[in-house]
């Protein structure tokens, strides 16, 4: 397993390539153009520059999350095409750059959606946290400016401005989309874009639903073991893959992440690693990665993981704010370079497990 941190880019995020390149056992990072909008074309040469710069510190491009998904695409709107030629044009420009994963989710209007983005644990540290009742009382259309002002000044992935003054319109985009059509337009798209991915041996990653369940009375398909599988067989070629979310998937408890990793088996392109404590139902806070902070069995996760033959690039998931770090919730430095050593502990302890037991 290869060992990344996300990085948003230099205009964008707090955390430098400098400090993620001294996080002990990290390769990679994991990054995006940020400023381009979904459905636009990634030139060529922003990619390559953006690759010098991670070269440069002595680290690679791991892989891309995200190269989003435009909404005509996630609804089956007639101006899809274009904008399945524009992702395929992105593609194309990523798999000369010898970039070969590429996450994305098909989650409507909203990518990730919590109730708050600063919980106050009671060790002082604040992490972010859902809690379905308050979401319940949320009008959607406001939900924006309430998750700015808490946002530290950063843009959060999924919640960019431009999308901010849209979202009653998206939200009636998406008035006759239910789960079977939101799944057949996704199963358009990954026929699509089957003959670039396969050329240049570009893993997809689809992002489960977080949580994993229907937020907003919008439509979820990627929730859970059998949706996944569904997903898998509809287009069955290796480049069609998940990225296993443990926080996600692990929001809805009787998700048994170890099965799934089973089931999955050579799908997985990309793993997120990271704890969940689950609260009462529809309820969780995320938590530091450790097993013993949360609900999930990290070892467990990890071990199965590693015995499936997995062995592309991780990283840990948002992390707990820690230390006085000002940064995009869920995504400062401190508790993820934690999580990463922790993480590397583990995926460590799994390797020589193994091979003393042959
Ligand atoms: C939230 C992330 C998501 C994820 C996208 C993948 O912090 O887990 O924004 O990157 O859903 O497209
Ligand atoms: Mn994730």
């Amino acid at each position: 397993m290869e060992m990344t941190l996300r990085w948003f880019g230099k205009k964008f995020d707090s955390v430098t390539l400098e400090q993620i390149r001294q996080i002990p056992g990290v390769e990679g990072v994991i990054t995006t153009l940020y400023d381009i909008p979904a459905g636009e074309v990634w030139p060529l040469e922003r990619i390559l520059k953006l690759q010098s710069e991670v070269n440069e510190i002595g680290l690679k491009i791991s892989g891309i999350e995200s190269v989003n998904i435009h909404d005509a695409i996630k609804t089956g709107d007639k101006s899809r095409d274009y904008y399945i030629d524009n992702y395929i044009e992105t593609l194309k420009n990523l798999g000369e750059s010898g970039i070969r994963m590429v996450c994305y989710n098909f989650m409507p209007v909203f990518d990730w959606t919590r109730s708050d983005l600063a919980k106050k644990r009671e060790d002082g540290s604040t992490v972010l946290s859902y809690d379905q009742d308050i979401i319940d009382a949320i009008d959607p259309e406001k939900m924006f400016g309430a998750i700015e002002k808490k946002s530290n000044g950063f843009i959060l992935p999924g919640w960019e401005p431009e999308r901010l003054g849209k979202v009653k319109e998206l939200f009636k985009q998406y008035r006759e989309v239910d789960d079977e059509k939101l799944f057949h337009n996704l199963v358009y798209f990954l026929k699509a874009i089957r003959p670039v991915c396969e050329k240049y041996g570009i893993h997809m990653a689809i992002h489960p639903d977080d949580p994993a369940w229907p937020v907003f009375k919008l439509p979820r398909i990627v929730t859970g073991k059998e949706s996944i599988l569904r997903i898998l067989k509809a287009v069955d070629s290796e480049f069609n893959g998940i990225t296993l979310c443990t926080g996600s998937l692990g929001s809805k408890r009787e998700n048994d992440i170890c099965d799934i990793i089973k089931a999955a088996q050579g799908r997985i392109h990309f793993a997120h690693l990271r704890n969940i404590r689950h609260l009462s139902a529809g309820k969780f806070d995320e938590a530091a990665h450790l097993s013993r902070d949360g609900s999930l069995d990290m070892y467990a996760i990890v071990k199965t993981l590693y015995g499936s033959g997995f062995c592309g690039p991780v990283r840990p998931d948002h992390g707990r704010s820690i230390w006085g770090e000002k940064s995009m919730p869920g995504y400062g430095l401190y508790d993820r370079a934690l999580g990463a050593c922790y993480l590397n502990g583990l995926i460590e302890a799994a390797e020589k497990e193994e091979s003393e037991s042959v």
